[in-house]
């Protein structure tokens, strides 16, 4: 039997170069390869960086989907089907909204892969596939496959090695995907997995791909001092109330943290309030938080979200004066974007506030659009001011002013290099990803007639 794998992309622009900064190893294939019988022969083509061969022969078609990827791999789904290959979809969106899924596939598998994937290829092997499966795995630890990452050998990715520890979120703030998903449950695995799957690894460049790194500080801790000896210099995610632990910062330091991106969203409190996230500065200020982490030589990166009903057109400005001021070392401006499956979108839904309520599958649907009407002013504005940030953000006088910081952007050699890759890696993805197409192949020539080429900056 031959199954293939494929990653969608989000879209693509024929003969143009796709988003650096989201070449990252797909690691949701990795580990659905690892669950695969082995008898079965595996193909992986990755659509950010491969054409995909419809016509070669394959019995099985897998595709993770995510919100953004959905309309693409619906429209890849199509191609296969129409030469009668069946295909199944799973991931983030598929779970979220497997309704939607069930009408571009055969068969969704909502959750995990990891208790239900075996089922699948049993089925798949007889000819009877489901339409649904649903992963039973929501509580206890979670289990550790081995991700086939020999996959991804010949494949130009960002020098990261992808490697998870937990799933899901203690937290439950109103816009996030992984609120509505995982509705407040989270799972790590065996920590002497974890060091197992990082000793297998060449790179020394580790990307915890948790969404909070920091969901059970005790664990975080034994975590951190389990994988010190390893000597390899990580990035991941995790909620600021990991500053509430000084131990914790400490540990995270010793076993090599280089940066932490960190859900800021917002500096004003009535903001933080509506999100559900004023937990995040309880304790102490967002310039105190900053302060505990650059004196332990860790380096951050915030993200904003622009759009809750408190924003005002001075908030932009404020933000940004922030973020350079604070010498963060990077930064998102987001506007604020209703995910299917959040309490965010539900709420937007009802006060009839959603533009495009299916914005996703909207076929000229371009990345940077605002699909809903904030309160105090419009959605291009929204979309504009949230661009200017992140250009202003990532201008050569910015990226200077943030060197100037001895103690964590540019402490040494090696983390001086990392603060300049990724902001120069910034400055050309900013630009890249505004009104970057969402679905399909389209030519540079369609892509014109929208007017968003020359904002793409999108050279061969
Ligand atoms: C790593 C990561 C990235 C990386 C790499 C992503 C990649 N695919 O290459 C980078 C930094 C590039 C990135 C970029 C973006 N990301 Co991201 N990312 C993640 C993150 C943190 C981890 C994903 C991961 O590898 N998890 C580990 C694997 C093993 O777990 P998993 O994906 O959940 O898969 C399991 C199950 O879902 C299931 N499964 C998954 N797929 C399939 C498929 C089949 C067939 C089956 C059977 C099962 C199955 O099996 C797996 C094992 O159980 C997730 C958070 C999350 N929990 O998903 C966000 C997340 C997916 N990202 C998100 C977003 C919004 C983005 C961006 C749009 C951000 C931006 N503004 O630029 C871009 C989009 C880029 C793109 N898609 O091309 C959102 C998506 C929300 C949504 N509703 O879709 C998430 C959920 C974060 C969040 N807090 O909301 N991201
Ligand atoms: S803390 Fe972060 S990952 Fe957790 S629910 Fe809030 S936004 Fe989502």
């Amino acid at each position: 039997m031959r199954l293939t794998l494929i990653q969608p992309s989000i879209g693509k622009i024929k003969g143009g170069k796709y988003v650096d900064s989201w070449q990252m190893q797909p690691l949701a294939i990795a580990v659905i390869a690892g669950l695969t019988p082995e008898d079965v022969e595996i193909k992986f083509y990755d659509d950010r960086l491969d054409e995909i061969p419809y016509d070669e022969q394959t019995n099985l078609v897998a595709i993770p989907i995510e919100t953004y990827t959905a309309q693409r791999a619906y429209n890849i789904s199509k191609e296969f089907r129409k030469r009668r290959v069946p295909v199944v979809m799973g991931g983030i969106h598929a779970s979220l909204i497997p309704e939607e899924a069930a009408k571009h596939t055969d068969s969704v598998i909502i959750g995990d892969a990891e208790d239900t994937w075996g089922t699948v290829m049993e089925d798949a092997r007889k000819g009877t596939l489901q339409k649904t499966y649903r992963s039973k795995a929501t509580t206890g630890m979670l289990e550790h496959v081995k991700p086939k990452r020999d996959l991804f050998a010949k494949k130009k990715y960002i020098a990261l090695e992808m490697v998870e520890t937990g799933r899901g979120c203690p937290f439950y703030c109103e816009f996030c995907a992984i609120a509505g998903s995982f509705k407040g449950n989270y799972r790590n695995k065996e920590i002497k997995n974890i060091v197992a799957d990082i000793e297998s690894l060449k790179g020394d460049l580790i990307y915890f791909v948790d969404d909070n790194f920091v969901s059970r500080i005790n664990r975080t801790k034994e975590l951190c001092k389990a994988i010190a000896p390893l000597k390899k210099k990580w990035f991941s995610h995790g909620s600021i109330n990991m500053t509430n632990h000084r131990e914790l910062l400490r540990l995270m330091e010793k076993s090599g943290c280089a940066n932490i991106l960190i859900g800021f969203e917002s500096l004003n409190p009535k903001n933080l309030e509506a999100m559900g996230k004023s937990w995040t500065v309880v304790k102490r200020n967002y310039s105190e938080s900053i302060s505990m982490l650059r004196d332990h030589g860790i380096t951050i990166y915030a993200t904003f979200v622009f759009g809750y009903d408190y924003d005002t057109l001075e908030d932009f400005d404020r933000t940004l004066d922030f973020a350079i001021e604070q010498k963060l070392a990077l930064a998102a401006f987001n506007h604020l974007v209703p995910y299917p499956g959040t309490a965010l979108y539900n709420r937007l839904m009802s006060e009839g506030r959603l533009i495009t309520p299916n914005w996703w599958i909207k076929p000229d649907y371009k990345f940077g659009e605002v699909a809903f009407r904030p309160k105090n002013f419009s959605a291009e504005i929204l979309a504009e001011k949230c661009f200017e940030c992140r250009t202003k953000f990532y201008n050569s006088g910015s990226i200077f002013k943030r060197m100037i910081d001895f103690k964590a952007n540019c402490k040494n050699i090696n983390q001086s290099l990392i603060y300049f890759s990724a902001n120069f890696t910034s400055y050309y993805g900013v630009r890249q990803r505004q009104y970057w197409p969402i679905g399909d192949v389209i030519s540079k020539e369609e892509l014109a007639t929208t007017e968003a080429l020359n904002e793409l900056g999108c050279q061969d």
